[in-house]
């Protein structure tokens, strides 16, 4: 062989071995993956603070898994830490079951420490990046992970293929302990507080306190293409992402294809990925990739306006430069800029890639999103008024049951739910304008709506200004949706539908409610089983925004729940 061949070949390999070059289904043997997640708690040093916390294998962010479209994933859960924890597979829809879905108490009661259970995580039409995250209390913080769905065996990406894949996982570090933030939150009725940093790949960057050394690097080689698996695990913010000079190609959100959008910053919410293709093509240099809040709470909340960052790092022989340009991302209350993004995406709707939007509506439900209070007695909680703060959807902050619902549900045990969660708000106000505080007080229920198999459903969520307007984004279990129609002020029968894209809606699992606006969203009830339904900002669902929706088993058994897997976590009580 030539010397310049072997070089060649040699090149070749040193790009697989650092760039981790796409795997491709047509030569992946296992339908059936297995994977071991070991959860304990493990010690952290960001910020020149230490300590314990829990993570899935050591890891933060936690192991990825890769899969074929299509393919089962069983995920066998120890836990090794000191409380209870559940998983939830973010963006997977896991047709008929369910029982592996993970929300506490309603799809499942916790792992124990020093129990087990084996998630079966089933595939369906999912392409793209989704992930999964802990659902119970605040541990979703530090337990998260990448899950890549590649095309499968005879299929290809609906663009060029990539050189290689990067997952970049946005996050968010808490000096403190999660449970005592949380714990301390519920009892005193204040808002639970702050982090300390966001995060890229689990570190802060420049130009938070002792991150330097440690900031993520994203290394590149002049002319290739990356497919960037962009994950917002964050908490409490929405965020705004760039990489400086580098233009951004989003191709993918939420597990399904878009038409390509090109620009220079994107905007993401919690719950929400983003597949993003960007081209090495600048003089090799260092870069900065950012990432800054977007948040539009009105006084109440207190919130992290700092930035994380990590480096785009060009292999190759270059002058590093004293300091890399950083990219030029929107203002912490720029909602234009937001909505701008928001607004331009698409569902691809190919040939290879369709869509379905239901154009007759079987069951409409509108929803009022709020925030709340909740009386305290003598005036001495730590909330507004000395009150405590909540908040429902339709006036009902969901109180979680101490038995799951989905059990209850199947073995016909009373006294877990109601099946009255109303379809219209009980009271009809001007939602998004003054407010007086007769709309302030909601009451606690574990009220969900039933829905028949095969429905075709149009949930319109209508923000309200009730304590603060504020911007949510919305997330359903066990669907992804259309978001066919969003805008300002309070929704029009009339007139708000005649602005619904019924063509090319993007298909989502999160969809984000403009503050004190609505969204309107669309799907088919094809998947039997109880699912989850919630705002993605963990303060706001901890505090009772959130319901569930029953989707009731069709005719046939392949239309109805699968049975229970023999080893749930039992309930303690
Ligand atoms: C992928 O499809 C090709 C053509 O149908 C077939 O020859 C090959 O065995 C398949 N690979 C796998 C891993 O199934
Ligand atoms: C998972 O752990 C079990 C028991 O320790 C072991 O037998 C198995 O090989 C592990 N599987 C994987 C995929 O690591
Ligand atoms: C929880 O509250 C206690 C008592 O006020 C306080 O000492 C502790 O620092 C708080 N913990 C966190 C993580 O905020
Ligand atoms: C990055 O972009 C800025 C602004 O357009 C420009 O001034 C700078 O020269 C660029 N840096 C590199 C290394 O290309
Ligand atoms: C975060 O980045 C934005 C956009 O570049 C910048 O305007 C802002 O000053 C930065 N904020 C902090 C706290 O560094
Ligand atoms: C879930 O139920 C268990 C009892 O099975 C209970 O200890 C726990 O507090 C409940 N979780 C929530 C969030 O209510
Ligand atoms: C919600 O359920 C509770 C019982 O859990 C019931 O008292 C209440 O009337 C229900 N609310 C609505 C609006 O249906
Ligand atoms: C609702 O409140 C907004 C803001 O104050 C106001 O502009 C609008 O006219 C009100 N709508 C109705 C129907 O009263
Ligand atoms: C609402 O109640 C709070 C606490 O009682 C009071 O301070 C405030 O003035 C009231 N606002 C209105 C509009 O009545
Ligand atoms: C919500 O429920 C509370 C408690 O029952 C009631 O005081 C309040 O008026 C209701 N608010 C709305 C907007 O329906
Ligand atoms: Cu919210």
């Amino acid at each position: 062989m030539e010397l310049s061949k072997i070089g060649l070949c040699l090149g070749f390999l040193f790009f697989v071995f650092l760039h981790g070059v796409l795997a491709d289904c047509s030569t992946a043997t296992r339908k059936v993956h297995r994977y071991n997640f070991s959860l304990r708690e493990t010690s952290f040093t960001r910020l020149c603070t230490t300590k314990r916390m829990l993570t899935v294998n050591g890891q933060w962010p936690g192991p990825k898994i890769q899969v074929c479209k299509g393919d089962t994933a069983f995920v066998h859960v120890h836990n090794a830490g000191k409380y209870g924890v559940t998983i939830h597979w973010h963006g997977v829809k896991q047709p008929r079951n369910p029982w592996s879905d993970g929300p506490e108490n309603v799809t499942q009661c916790p792992i124990q420490p020093g129990k087990s259970f084996t998630y079966e995580v089933t595939f369906s039409d999912e392409e793209g990046t989704v992930w999964w995250h802990a659902h119970s209390d605040w541990s979703r913080a530090t337990v998260h992970g990448a899950i890549v769905v590649l095309p499968s065996n005879g299929t290809t990406y609906p663009f060029r293929k990539p050189d290689a894949e990067k997952v970049l996982v946005l996050g968010e570090w808490y000096n403190g302990d999660l449970k005592e933030i949380i714990y301390n939150a519920t009892e005193t009725g204040a808002a639970p507080v702050e982090s300390n940093a966001y995060t890229i790949n689990g570190q802060p960057g420049f130009p938070n306190k002792c991150s330097k050394e440690t900031t993520y690097r994203l290394r590149v080689q002049h002319g290739k293409t990356y497919l960037i698996r962009l994950i917002n695990a964050v908490m409490n913010e929405e965020m705004f992402f760039g990489i400086a000079n580098h233009t951004l190609r989003v191709v993918a959100q939420d597990g399904a294809y878009i038409k390509p959008i090109t620009t220079n910053y994107i905007m993401t919410s919690p719950g929400q990925t983003m597949d993003i293709l960007i081209t090495a093509n600048q003089p090799p240099s260092y870069y900065y990739i950012a990432a800054s809040p977007f948040f539009d709470a009105g006084s109440i909340a207190t919130y992290d306006s700092s930035n994380t960052s990590a480096i785009l790092e060009y292999t190759g022989i270059f002058a590093p430069p004293a300091s890399p340009p950083y990219p030029s991302l929107p203002n912490i209350r720029d909602r234009a800029a937001a909505d701008k993004f928001t607004n331009r995406i698409r569902a691809l709707a190919s040939r290879a890639h369709p869509i379905n939007v239901p154009k007759k509506i079987d069951k409409k439900l509108f929803m009022t999103v709020s925030l709340n209070q909740i009386l305290c007695p003598g005036a001495t909680c730590g909330g507004p008024d000395g009150n405590r703060l909540s908040s429902s959807l339709n006036n009902i902050s969901f109180a979680t049951s101490t038995i799951d619902i989905l059990q209850a549900y199947y073995r016909s045990l009373p006294g877990v739910f109601t099946k009255d969660f109303p379809d219209r708000p009980p009271y009809v106000f001007n939602y998004t304008g003054d407010v007086g505080n007769n709309t302030l007080y909601t009451y606690q229920g574990t009220n969900v709506t039933m829905i028949n198999y095969g429905a075709a459903v149009e949930i319109v969520f209508q923000g309200t200004n009730v304590e603060s307007g504020e911007f949510h984004p919305m997330h359903l279990h066990g669907y992804s949706f259309y978001s066919v129609g969003t805008g300002y002020g309070n929704y029009d029968e009339t007139t708000s539908p005649k602005t619904y894209n019924l063509k090319d809606p993007p298909e989502v699992n999160t969809v984000g409610l403009p503050r004190n606006g609505w969204v309107a969203i669309r799907f088919i009830a094809n998947n039997p089983g109880v699912w989850f339904l919630h705002c993605h900002l963990e303060r706001h669902a901890s505090w009772g925004m959130g319901t569930v929706l029953i989707v009731k088993n069709g005719p046939t058994k392949e239309t109805s729940i699968r049975p229970p897997p023999p080893n749930m976590p039992r309930c303690s009580n």
